[in-house]
């Protein structure tokens, strides 16, 4: 790689720690963590193991649709690329009185069912990666969170093991982020901050805090907005469109036909469901649920599927980052004001708690897009994840037969390298303007010895302060190819994204690599 005196090419290792690795050696995918394999030494890799995965809550309001059940069994198969601290069941938009009551009560129960599945399973898809949690372990982490609904259940003496749990994770002496993510309502968060508020000092509170990365899957509760309004400095994102992105957004709305050979409908998606997850892929794909309203089948929501995904490539997305996009989707690159509930009946309980701000999607978050299967061109607040969607679907599909295939008769991911950085981190740069960047991702493997082909890309809206204008990589499909920087995205970033693609006859994956260039104009 040509370097000039004052380029500076700096490794940017997830959630500042600041142990620089080294491409040693030819990588194995197969036989060990993928969040180790760029370290030698065991004591190393230990360190790097528990530093680089990312913390992860789920809060659920499952049962009462489906599709909580549906994100569930996909979250259990990816298991092993984070931290799994807590599975809490929650209230939310269908436990209000009105309009209309569809579930009265908590069900955890429901996580450990799924859990005695994925248990059946475990033996099996330690054959392909390791990393996963132990079914006893996942059991341990199960708990329910405020019984009512909404600011009205939340207060002194009123925290339910839910909420002490997510206390419990914030005092642990472990400075990772933590995402905690609500497919349901938020009063069980906003329970643990109220706590912890009455407990600790407000430096204290201040650590505590700085840790927490929310996800609002649509704004399920009024207590969203009250802790974005009472804690502002916590980081919250409120999603109400890319959320709805796995399947969707609707039954009129499907976006690209990523479910082949079945047919453009809801149908057509669980007729891939069934193919693919639910018969002959072990006993957790079987329990995958069938989402119906009255009698006919729904898209397939996936009740928040999107949102944990940022955490399941750290080598493209940061979850810090949420301006970056990835397969979680793309937000905005600042707060916005008061961005609403998902549901008016909710938005009305928000207004005591005006202003507050937060990261968020829908109408001024848009990614152009054309579709290579068709050539069709995408352009609105769904693309963001749309344009992710047919690796997301291909990535689950060869993990499913992990559940009941030795490790020769299943498709594992290649490992992408780029500019010789292989571990799972995402790259970071400072070229000037004019000056040449190589890109070479020479060094890439797959641990099945498919044949890989190549594809860079520059995802100009992505980033705080975007270039925004589409720029073209020649020479894009090879292995090694470069590109000089034009004059005008002097003081701008650059997000260049690879994609390195196994040739393989069960189902093609790929690996990520993003490099962040930081332009300077001296
Ligand atoms: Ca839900
Ligand atoms: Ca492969």
């Amino acid at each position: 790689m040509k370097i000039t005196s004052y380029t500076i090419i700096c490794i940017l290792i997830l959630f500042n720690v600041c142990s620089c690795s080294r491409n040693k050696g030819k990588l194995k995918k197969d036989s060990i963590d993928f969040n180790t394999e760029a370290i030698e030494g065991e004591n190393v890799s230990r360190i790097y193991k528990k530093k680089t995965k990312n913390r992860f809550i789920l809060m659920s309001d499952i049962g009462h649709d489906p599709d909580d059940e549906q994100q569930l069994v996909h979250l259990l198969m990816y298991s092993n690329t984070f931290d799994l601290e807590g599975l809490i069941a929650v209230t939310g938009r269908y436990f209000r009185p009105t309009p209309k009551d569809t579930v009265k009560v908590l069900m955890p129960e429901l996580f450990h069912y799924y859990i005695d599945g994925y248990e059946k399973v475990y033996p099996n898809i330690q054959l392909h990666e390791k990393g996963w949690k132990t079914p006893k372990h996942l059991h341990s982490i199960v708990a329910s969170g405020q019984s009512g609904n909404g600011m009205k259940d939340v207060g002194l003496g009123k925290t339910s093991d839910g909420a002490k749990l997510i206390v419990n994770a914030m005092l642990k002496d472990d400075d990772r982020p933590i995402l905690v993510l609500s497919n349901g309502g938020m009063n069980t968060l906003a329970q643990a901050l109220f706590h912890l508020k009455a407990n600790h000092s407000k430096e204290k509170l201040k650590t505590f805090l700085s840790k927490l990365r929310v996800y609002d899957n649509s704004g399920q509760d009024e207590s969203g907005a009250w802790i974005c309004h009472e804690f502002p400095e916590v980081f919250y994102i409120r999603a109400t469109h890319q959320n709805k992105s796995f399947g969707g957004p609707s039954n009129s709305n499907l976006g690209p036909h990523v479910w082949q050979p079945y047919e453009y409908s809801p149908f057509g998606q669980h007729q891939w469901f069934k193919e693919n997850v639910q018969t002959n892929h072990g006993e957790l794909g079987a329990l995958y649920p069938n989402r119906k309203v009255s009698d006919t089948y729904h898209f397939i929501g996936g009740g928040g599927t999107i949102p944990w995904l940022v955490l399941v490539n750290p080598a493209l997305s940061n979850i810090s980052e949420p301006s970056w996009g990835g397969w979680g989707g793309r937000y905005s690159a600042k707060e916005l004001p008061n961005p609403p509930s998902g549901f008016s009946i909710v938005e009305l309980d928000e207004q005591p708690y005006l202003p507050y701000k937060a990261y968020a999607d829908g109408d001024s978050i848009l990614d152009t897009w054309a579709n290579p299967e068709d050539g069709k061109i995408y352009a609105d607040e769904y693309t963001p994840v749309w344009r992710w969607r047919k690796a997301i679907w291909n990535d689950l599909k060869a993990r499913m037969d992990w559940c009941v295939q030795p490790f020769s008769k299943a498709n594992h991911r290649p490992v992408a390298v780029l500019n010789g950085v292989s571990s799972n981190q995402i790259v970071k740069a400072k070229y000037n303007y004019h000056e040449e960047v190589v890109l070479d991702a020479t060094g890439s493997t797959d641990p099945d010895g498919d044949n890989l082909s190549y594809k860079w890309w520059i995802y100009h809206e992505a980033g705080k302060k975007p270039y925004n204008l589409p720029l073209k990589i020649q020479n894009d499909t090879s292995i090694k190819t470069s590109f000089k920087i034009p004059i005008d995205v002097a003081t701008k970033e650059l997000h260049v994204i690879l994609e390195v693609r196994d040739d393989n006859s069960i189902v093609p994956l790929v690996d990520y690599k993003r490099m962040v260039i930081i332009v300077t104009n001296y």
